[in-house]
């Protein structure tokens, strides 16, 4: 399968999230990438690099300003004389004004970001771009008649909302994916979310839309992150009714309660009858993830990539999280591989 890949990931290092009360080193990081990269390629997958895309193909998905907003950030913040990563440190909650976007840089951190996991460094925006042009270039690719074609991205995307960041998400890649698809000729496209977080900035950006059907497999947010998102009774609205379908399963979740949801998730998508999928693949899954609560194993990643291609979709692969970075690489490559070799 051909794998789009861009080495300006690794500008967005060094960065630190709020993570149970102590400030420690991203869990997204770039030797995740790295990981992934080495066992495709020796797995024999051809990689190849993202191609240019215009702004505007940007603003399908994600407000203009908000887009602005991400690309000037760490420069507003050296100018305003701050050091190191930007983090937020307040949030406009309920009885506050989210009407009123404040102009100092703070403000504005506190405006866009719902989370304190997501820290802007001075290579964040180099390195968001080039994962949604990766996204893209593999939306292309199965446009110009590839089965299938996987996107290495990182950072993440799918908790990146239209005008909202946080997850360690900016801009969101699969929506951006599935929106190319359509523009270039699809008439419906089915998102299945298999990371273990719900992707709550997908099923945002889709919510109104018949176009899209929104399918996810995670955590509950009962107890899992991002808690205010990714319950069962969210179902779409307006013309989107019907067309968001989550399917939240207990921390804990083995292979069985899994592979149970994946076929209803499955049977779902067989009824929409879509013209193309987009996976957003996270393999924070697996067991030994060190901030997530399924109890997948190494063998369990191939059969999903077979249960996957068994739908006969031309698909986009998007990858999401996964944070058990010694397993990251044979866990991707073995979705990747079982479905090369199903789709073939
Ligand atoms: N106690 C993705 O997998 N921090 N994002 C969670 C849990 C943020 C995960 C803290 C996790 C974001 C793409
Ligand atoms: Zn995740």
């Amino acid at each position: 399968m051909k794998v789009v890949h861009s080495p300006l990931h690794a500008r967005h290092d060094g960065g630190v999230e709020l993570y149970r009360g102590q400030l420690v080193p991203l869990f997204e990081k770039p030797e995740r990438a790295a990981m992934i990269l080495a066992a495709l390629e020796a797995a024999g997958h051809e990689v190849t690099p993202p191609r240019d895309f215009p702004e505007s193909r940007l603003h399908r998905v994600h407000d203009a300003e908000f887009v602005a907003f991400l690309r000037g950030a760490y420069a507003r913040w050296i100018a305003e004389d701050r050091q190191g990563h930007l983090l937020p440190s307040g949030f406009p909650a309920r009885g506050m004004r989210r009407d009123h976007r404040p102009s100092g840089i703070s403000g504005m951190l506190g405006y866009y970001a719902f989370d304190a996991s997501t820290p802007i460094v001075a290579g964040t925006w180099d390195a968001a771009l080039a994962a949604a042009r990766a996204a893209m270039t593999a939306a292309a690719l199965v446009v110009e008649g590839e089965a299938a074609a996987y996107a290495l991205c990182r950072p993440p995307g799918h908790h990146a909302g239209r005008s909202t960041y946080g997850g360690y998400c900016y801009l969101n890649n699969a929506a951006l994916a599935a929106q190319y698809l359509l523009d270039e000729g699809c008439r419906r496209v089915s998102v299945i979310d298999i990371d273990y977080h719900h992707g709550n900035g997908t099923q945002e950006i889709f919510w109104e839309r018949d176009d899209v059907q929104f399918v996810s497999l995670h955590g509950t947010p009962d107890t899992e992150y991002p808690w205010f998102l990714g319950y069962a009774d969210e179902r779409g609205e307006g013309r989107g009714e019907g067309h968001t379908f989550n399917l939240p399963l207990p921390a804990g979740s083995g292979w069985d309660t899994y592979e149970g949801a994946l076929g209803t998730a499955l049977d779902a998508i067989r009824r929409y009858a879509p013209d193309a999928l987009v996976v957003s693949l996270g393999v924070d899954t697996f067991a030994a993830d060190p901030i997530s609560a399924f109890r997948l194993d190494v063998p369990h990643y191939p059969l999903i990539g077979r249960l996957l291609a068994g739908l006969g979709l031309p698909t986009v692969l998007v990858q999401e999280g996964g944070y058990a970075v010694a397993e990251i690489g044979i866990n991707v490559a073995g979705v990747i591989g079982a479905f090369a070799t199903r789709a073939a």
